[in-house]
């Protein structure tokens, strides 16, 4: 049993990463070496196989699922979501791919059109919400994604359906001037029951690379209000900025839930960015953007902060991110010690390149949260990496009340290289089943729970 238990490791500091230099020189010294030190060698590398293999063993198996592929023609699996388009009380699913936008309508995933080619490509990000009154959803789609490109407005528009289900969906546009819109998400932010569309550029205008995407404008953050007038009058949509002071912002969260009310204010939203951690509040009718984590901070002048962000339950509040940008660590952060300001950082695993999706889901119906990590790269040895999982998809479930020790288990290890990923129970049967896209596998799969 003991064996079994994964357990995180209580620290801020990375890996180091020195190891390209070291496997260099071993390699050289084994090409030139006498027969005697090539046997050494690949005795050396048996024994790195092994520990790694060891190291996968002491992951566990806490919930069963068996994977459907329902796609494998992806150009780039930019996002996914679940909603219920045609309102027969199922979940479908919609996914966002660079010049298209489809449902797969369940039961049978079926796939569906609903926008092609008639954006600026990339499309990107995708939020659904009732905009019309009518009790089925719209669809609000980012686009025109180049991010590197901080001088060109994207675009946002919001989609309503034709007459019938194979007729295209038509294209509103709604009022956007910031550049590389990226992640959109329906929230309400002001309790009055009714969302508004909230979104999240990753960068302000004239950033540049050469300034480590630092040297321009903030982000501006906005949200859209819905009309009271005709929603199809691009005039008619009133935009408020929420946020204008970060850097680099991946992606964002509402943190709604009273569980966190004592820390963080209602409504809140929390935003990753080069600066790390922050929560959006509105404090006596102001928005306010507070610091309650750094992130990793190791690399100045790279990628740095957090990329990721969900919020969860184990028995206490947590958020969930990747760092740094696009980063190799996954980090829970737990509530302020007493007289402390910043929550508390922990990272639980190290054993990965580019996490790019996150999402918290109680898989086994115990009543705590276990977080649902997408890991978009294989691991690169040129680069430092030593271990040898691949990109997929992980989970992890907290060990005990403190939220200090983690168990992990690997769902999908190689199949798919996750883009976006979420959880939903799309079969009805009491248990949440995970929905994954990948970018350079191209495919869509379906993790149906089997239970413990
Ligand atoms: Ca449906
Ligand atoms: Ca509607
Ligand atoms: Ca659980
Ligand atoms: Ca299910």
């Amino acid at each position: 049993m003991q064996a079994l238990l994964w357990v995180a490791l209580v620290t801020s500091v990375p890996l180091p990463r020195e190891t390209l230099s070291m496997s260099r020189t071993s390699f050289i010294a084994g090409l030139f070496a006498a027969g005697a030190l090539i046997c050494s060698t690949i005795l050396l590398l048996t024994q790195v196989t092994g520990i790694a293999n060891d190291k996968q063993d002491k992951d566990s198996v806490f919930c069963r699922f068996e994977m459907q592929e329902f796609d494998r023609g992806l150009k780039i699996g930019y996002a996914v979501l679940t909603v219920d388009i045609d309102g027969d009380g199922k979940l479908d699913i919609v996914v966002v791919d660079q010049h298209e936008v489809v449902w797969y309508e369940n039961p049978s995933w079926h796939k569906r059109l609903i926008v092609r080619g008639r954006t600026r490509p990339d499309n990107v990000c995708i939020t659904a919400l009732d905009i019309d009154g009518d009790r089925l959803p719209e669809l609000v789609l980012g686009a025109g994604w180049r991010p590197t490109d901080t001088a060109t407005a994207g675009q946002l528009f919001w989609l309503r359906r034709g007459k019938n289900r194979d007729e295209a969906w038509e294209l509103h546009e709604l009022p956007c001037d910031e550049p590389t819109v990226h992640r959109v998400r329906a929230i309400d932010i002001n309790g009055d029951g009714k969302p508004e569309i909230v979104h999240v550029p990753l960068h302000g205008r004239d950033n540049t690379a050469r300034g480590n995407w630092t040297d321009g404008r903030p982000v501006r953050i906005i949200a859209l209000h819905l009309p009271t007038a005709d929603p199809t009058r691009k005039e008619n949509w009133r935009e408020e900025v929420l946020s204008q002071q970060l850097y680099v912002t991946h992606n964002f969260w509402p943190v709604y839930s009273e569980r966190f009310r004592p820390w963080i204010g209602f409504p809140g939203i929390a935003v990753t960015s080069y600066e790390g951690v922050h929560v959006i509040e509105n404090q006596q009718g102001r928005w306010q953007t507070r610091l309650i984590g750094r992130g990793n901070q190791d690399q100045p002048h790279a990628s740095r902060g957090a990329s990721e962000v969900k919020s969860g339950w184990i028995g206490l509040p947590v958020l969930a991110t990747i760092e740094p940008w696009h980063g190799h660590q996954v980090v829970i952060y737990r509530p302020p010690a007493p007289g402390e300001r910043l929550w508390q950082r922990l990272v639980i695993d190290e054993e990965l390149r580019w996490g790019h999706a996150l999402w918290f889901a109680d898989l086994d119906n115990d009543g705590k949260d276990e977080l649902i990590v997408g890991v978009r790269d294989d691991p690169n040895p040129k680069a430092g990496d030593r271990h040898t999982l691949r990109r997929g998809v992980r989970l992890y479930r907290s060990l005990d009340a403190t939220g200090k020790q983690w168990q992990r288990q690997i769902v999908e290890n190689g199949g798919v290289a996750v883009e976006d990923l979420c959880a939903a129970d799309l079969d009805g049967d009491g248990r949440i089943d995970i929905i994954a896209v990948g970018r350079q596998t191209g495919n869509a799969r379906i993790y149906w729970n089997r239970g413990r």
